[in-house]
């Protein structure tokens, strides 16, 4: 294959943005989408009160699924019995023992909200300013904390792709459009309406936890939306304030056509200020919708509220 074009090239000069459109000092972008009359809309789709918690559990044994680069939580004891057996432990009037524990684990390295500021090109960053802001130890503009601070909550719509094309996970490397999207939904009895959350089903989670990490990452390209112009335009267009996947990077891994890495991170995130929810667990949910038949919800997250971080970890919760 060619040499890649740049994400500029790729996009194009005047690419579809939002950028200002809630102010030049916004860094929540398209969730301002998300206002009183959506979170009425997300708690009338609420039929018989079924609840999904929608995180990956970290620290899993099969080994958590990450970008690669990353790691999966390390996680270690600091209190159990054997210290305060042996003498080390603290001792608290009354004999009260706890135990306690701590982690090093990476901000994106599970179910997590991408900060608005988290993925740029051309050294800016969403809304304008410059990629500088991500120096000097934290991100100073854009970072995951005003996101944590607004949470998002909505009526949740999921389009179950997998199961869409008969399958249990769609292919490495496997492409859909919006028109696709659109054509599973209507196959599924369900609209995409303006200013839904979507949440999109691959099943390359599920893939992950079946087979070993070996298979898994072996010429790691995962399933996803690919970049258009007009699947940028439907989405500016439909006032998407979110879109949740069932895969580490929300998108194609690589543009297929030139390679490009990741570029619905670019047009998406920082273009049009859409939140990015990543490694999101929907197969529970995904069989509940399929056995009624209903495929909308009340969907509601926040990440961790961390300062300067570039994303942080989420146990959205989804009522139906
Ligand atoms: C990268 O940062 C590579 O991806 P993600 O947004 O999926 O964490």
């Amino acid at each position: 294959m060619a040499e890649a074009p740049s994400m500029r090239e790729l996009l194009g000069e005047d690419p579809p943005k939002n950028w200002g459109k809630w102010g030049d000092d916004d860094e929540v972008g398209s969730l301002n989408y998300l206002d009183a009359e959506q979170v009425l809309r997300g708690v009338g789709s609420v039929r018989t009160g079924q609840v999904f918690t929608l995180q990956c559990p970290m620290g899993h044994p099969h080994g958590d699924p990450v970008f690669p680069g990353r790691e999966g939580i390390k996680r270690e004891m600091v209190w159990d019995q054997e210290l305060f057996e042996s003498g080390q432990g603290p001792s608290f009037p009354g004999g009260i023992r706890a135990s306690d524990d701590k982690a090093e684990i990476f901000l994106q390295g599970s179910s997590q909200y991408d900060a608005l500021g988290h993925a740029w090109y051309d050294d800016t960053l969403w809304n304008g300013r410059s990629a500088d802001t991500t120096n000097g130890g934290g991100m100073s503009w854009a970072s995951i904390l005003p996101i944590a601070q607004r949470g998002v909550v909505g009526r949740g719509v999921l389009i179950d792709m997998a199961r869409h094309r008969g399958k249990d996970w769609l292919d490495k490397g496997e492409t859909f459009t919006h028109d696709d999207l659109q054509e599973a939904a209507a196959a599924q009895g369900v609209e995409i309406r303006s200013r839904d959350i979507l949440c999109v089903r691959t099943g390359f989670l599920k893939y992950f936890f079946s087979v070993s990490h070996d298979e898994f990452y072996e010429n790691f390209i995962e399933p996803g939306l690919t970049y258009s112009r007009e699947l940028v335009e439907w989405f500016q267009s439909t006032e998407i304030p979110n879109l949740v996947t069932d895969t580490i990077a929300n998108e194609v891994t690589a543009e297929p056509e030139t390679g490009v890495l990741l570029p619905l991170h670019a047009s998406l995130l920082r273009n049009l200020g859409v939140s990015l929810a990543e490694i999101i667990w929907l197969d529970d949910l995904a069989d509940a919708c399929a056995a009624d038949g209903r495929w909308d919800f009340l969907y509601t997250a926040a990440p961790l509220k961390i300062h300067e971080a570039t994303g942080a970890p989420v146990n959205p919760v989804v009522i139906r």
